[in-house]
């Protein structure tokens, strides 16, 4: 099904734009046409010479026309097109938020002529009026989604230009390649000139940097995801040695259960925290051991599964008792780069010492003491953490990234590939109606981008993570 089914852009809607729940205010919102006339039918004002006026809020009370019963007081306001969030004619009205006000005013409205709005259609309406791009409506729904203040910087870098600004000298050059070339295919014959050399001139000195600019983008989308999903520790370590401690530490509550008795962690237990405004998962995993029960073998699997996709591996060692086979295996596959040690139980009479870890390891992996039970050394971890977040495997400065989601990726691989084609094309003479193909294609790949050419099933895609009346 696409979005625009059952959708009808000239009907005027209406939603509930807070979450429903009982709180002080809530509000509803209306855009189209009818928006200030069926606002005026519910609404009275207080005091009865109050003209609405644009973006002025007027208090008065909702009223049933027919049954005369006042359903709230409340302060509504008029918003006139084109200056508006959709460019449409717009009313906000803001009541009290108890699940039956809300509904009542909301019904009310729909009685009186308005839709009940679609996922998304305040923004997908401003989209197709031409005031936000694609990437901005996209940055829309990061900023509601925005689980972290690094993710909110990213979102509000796309919601102001990000991505668009990044591509716009690209099609540029693109395009004025493609000028030359159309030029040559349509009217070089009939003036007797020939732009094959302008335009080669003008793909060699423009080729490098249109390369160079399309992998720095590509190269910040894991960043981006991470920034987004929160960056993934996965704690490993042999059975009994602190990992579910360590999580619930983390996360500053009882989330994982801790007991004497080694393999209590037969799943792994996987949650989101921020730690100095950085979003993590933490994954706390089965103990690591040999066993033959069934089950502990499933987890032992599951935690290697997870070990592997880690960003972040916190190997943990039980520091009161001396290394067993196991853990000396695992120190000597600790991956260099990835890997923290948390030499965990220091609050109790050390069996393990630094130097002796030391030893098992193949390169220089950042090892810290720490006390599950009385937080010994717990910023220290937690600085660990965050600065292998800031080093180099990550690779892009968090601060110039430009946000990248998935769609735009594809696109930008579309658009390298393409050009990577016009490129061989051009060192096998193939000829110009054949080469401009691929140029196009790369020229479309990256208008899609913002929307230029859009298409319901990617706007299907876009709006349908969006929540009503937003
Ligand atoms: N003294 C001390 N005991 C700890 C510490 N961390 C965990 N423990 C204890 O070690 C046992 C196993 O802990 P648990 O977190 O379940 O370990 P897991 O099997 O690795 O998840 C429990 O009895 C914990 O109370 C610590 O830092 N110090
Ligand atoms: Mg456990």
């Amino acid at each position: 099904m696409t979005l625009f089914e059952g959708l009808d852009l000239t009907q005027t809607i209406a939603a509930i734009s807070t979450p429903v729940g009982m709180g002080g205010i809530g509000v509803i919102r209306l855009s189209g046409l009818k928006a200030h006339i069926i606002t005026r039918e519910i609404f009275s004002p207080k005091s009865p010479a109050a003209s609405l006026k644009h973006r002025e809020m007027v208090l008065g009370d909702v009223v049933d026309p027919e049954s005369h019963e006042i359903i709230d007081e409340v302060f509504t306001v008029l918003m006139f097109a084109p200056h508006t969030y959709t460019r449409e004619d717009m009313a906000e009205i803001q009541c009290h938020s108890g699940r039956v006000v809300l509904e009542r005013i909301l019904k009310l409205l729909l009685k009186h002529g308005a839709r009940l709005a679609g996922p998304g259609e305040f923004t997908l309406r401003a989209f197709l009026n031409g005031r936000i791009d694609l990437t901005e409506a996209e940055g829309v729904i990061e900023v509601i989604q925005a689980q972290s203040e690094a993710s909110l910087k990213m979102a509000q870098k796309q919601l102001h230009g990000g991505i668009r600004e990044a591509i716009e000298p690209l099609l540029k050059e693109i395009n004025q390649i493609l000028t030359y070339m159309e030029a040559d295919l349509d009217f070089s014959e009939d003036l007797g000139m020939d732009f094959t050399p302008t335009w080669s001139a003008l793909w060699e000195k423009s080729a490098p940097s249109l390369f160079h600019a399309l992998d720095r983008l590509m190269e910040g989308f894991t960043t981006c995801q991470m920034i987004r999903e929160g960056f993934e520790v996965v704690i490993v370590g042999t059975p009994n040695v602190g990992k579910s401690s360590i999580l619930n530490r983390f996360l500053g509550k009882e989330r994982a259960i801790v007991t004497e008795f080694p393999g209590t962690t037969r799943d792994f237990i996987e949650e989101g925290t921020l730690i100095q405004g950085i979003p993590f998962r933490i994954v706390d995993t089965a103990g690591l051991r040999e066993s033959q029960d069934p089950v502990e073998k499933i987890g032992t699997a599951q935690s290697l599964h997870k070990k592997r996709q880690a960003d972040i591996v916190l190997l943990v060692i039980d520091a009161a008792r001396p290394l067993d086979e196991e853990e000396i295996s695992l120190l000597r596959d600790a991956e260099k780069g990835k890997t923290i040690i948390a030499l965990n139980k220091y609050d109790l009479p050390r069996k393990v010492s630094l130097q002796e870890v030391e030893e098992y390891l193949s390169g220089s992996v950042p090892i810290v003491e720490i006390s599950a039970k009385t937080g010994l050394n717990w910023e220290k971890l937690t600085h660990l953490l965050v600065e292998k977040i800031h080093a180099n495997e990550f690779n892009q400065d968090i601060q110039s990234l430009i946000p990248i989601n998935q769609r735009h990726f594809q696109l930008l691989e579309t658009a390298k590939d393409a050009l990577s084609r016009f490129d061989a094309g051009i060192k096998q003479n193939l000829e110009e109606v054949f080469l401009s193909q691929d140029l196009w294609e790369a020229k479309r790949a990256l208008e899609s981008i913002t929307g230029k050419t859009p298409d319901d099933d990617i706007l299907s895609q876009i709006f349908h993570n969006f929540c009503v009346g937003k």
